[in-house]
């Protein structure tokens, strides 16, 4: 549940802590009556001077709604990536590929519980955050609604969709809302890591039989235009860019990520030994950039609104696997529970004293 009154108690807390400032002398406590505005002003000085805004400081109310929308469609993405390659777990081609995989694909959970936590720290659990995944009312990114072919698509994913995540994510690390921009440090190392082992892949069967060599362009011409849509509509029909530009939580245009990305890809390409299936890719000197063809936005919005070709699959796996999983954390939160009960300060005899704890501790060591 979203806290209703945590906007509220954070205007209290940073009233508080602003009077408290300039307060001590002598230790004489005075009030100080900070109005609306003068909030505004501290979180725009804040934003302007490119520091963090954390959990409890003051925040307008559009901007918490921001940082939650985009940090749990963040965090959805990197649960419901969890499938595609999933997928292939059972059935990569040796134990090593297998291991790697699993370990990837684990790493992504990872991710996805960091980003839960940052969304919880504004009052937004993962409890109503799945909730509202499941009936549709939260977004995941449009990549996860492609289905997986062939193995050769974990190589692909890793290269191009972990690349395209790592080019948006980096900036992330600066955004404006401290535990999002924390969360992504680490995520970004991570990321790198897959990106790595997906290039190694594709590059030992590009170094393998004429069918495995297809193979991977065959992957490639499937995954190149949805990677590109990873990074959002552009620029001139994207409504959020310019708002979240302006409070630091983008740093870059959707676009801007976009060209770095395909500037990134087309050397690795080369020295991979494939093609983009893009006749309009080519340098520009005069840019300094590669100019490509554009996207066919037509099916972005589709795939967006739930007419990809796995949408329906994607969510179902993921209500079916949180229906399934109830007892799991009905058990973990009895635990916690009880947990606490058990260590609360208690002046039972049984709890060891001072003078008893040497006796109890011998008496555990027979
Ligand atoms: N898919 O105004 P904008 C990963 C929506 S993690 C679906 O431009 P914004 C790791 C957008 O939400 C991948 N929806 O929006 C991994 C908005 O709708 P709303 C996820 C999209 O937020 C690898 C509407 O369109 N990464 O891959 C998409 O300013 C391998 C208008 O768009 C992140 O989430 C899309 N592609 O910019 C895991 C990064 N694009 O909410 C497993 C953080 C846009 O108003 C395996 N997010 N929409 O109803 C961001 O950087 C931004 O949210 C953007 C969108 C750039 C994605």
């Amino acid at each position: 549940m979203v806290d209703p009154n945590a906007q509220s108690s954070a205007v209290q807390n940073l009233k508080q802590r602003t009077a408290r400032k300039g307060a001590s002398k002598g230790g004489v406590v005075m009030t100080t009556q900070i109005n609306e505005s003068e909030l505004e002003a501290q979180f725009a000085a804040t934003i302007g001077a490119k520091d963090r805004i954390e959990p409890r400081d003051w925040m307008p109310e559009k901007y918490r709604k921001t940082v939650v929308r985009q940090v749990a469609q963040h965090a959805h993405s990197e649960i419901i990536g969890m499938q595609p390659e999933g997928n292939w777990i059972s059935r990569a081609p040796s134990l090593r590929r297998k291991a790697i995989l699993l370990a990837k694909v684990q790493d992504e959970a990872g991710h996805g519980l960091y980003l839960y936590s940052a969304a919880e720290t504004l009052g937004a659990s993962r409890d109503e955050l799945t909730e509202k995944l499941i009936a549709g009312k939260q977004k995941y990114s449009s990549i996860f609604n492609y289905p997986t072919l062939a193995y050769t698509d974990v190589g692909t994913i890793g290269w191009l969709v972990d690349g395209a995540a790592i080019v948006n994510q980096v900036p992330l690390c600066r955004t404006s809302f401290g535990p999002y921009g924390r969360a992504m440090i680490r995520v970004c190392k991570e990321e790198s890591f897959h990106q790595r082992q997906g290039y190694e892949l594709l590059m030992t069967m590009m170094r393998g039989t004429d069918e495995q060599r297809a193979s991977v362009q065959e992957s490639v011409n499937r995954f190149w235009w949805p990677a590109l849509m990873m990074f959002g509509p552009p620029d001139d029909d994207s409504p959020n860019t310019e708002q979240s530009m302006e409070w630091g939580i983008k740093t870059h245009t959707n676009d801007e990520l976009r060209q770095k990305f395909v500037d990134m890809s087309v050397p690795q390409a080369e020295a991979l030994g494939v093609t983009f299936p893009d006749e309009g890719l080519k340098w520009n000197e005069e840019r300094g950039h590669y100019d490509f063809s554009t996207p066919d936005w037509d099916e972005f919005w589709s795939v967006v609104k739930g007419n990809g070709p796995c949408n329906d699959q994607r969510v179902a796996h993921r209500k079916r696997a949180w229906d399934e999983g109830a007892w799991v954390r009905d058990a973990a939160l009895a635990f916690a529970e009880n947990s606490a009960v058990d260590s609360a300060p208690t002046d039972s005899p049984e709890t060891p004293t001072a003078d008893t704890a040497d006796t109890t501790a011998e008496e555990a060591a027979k």
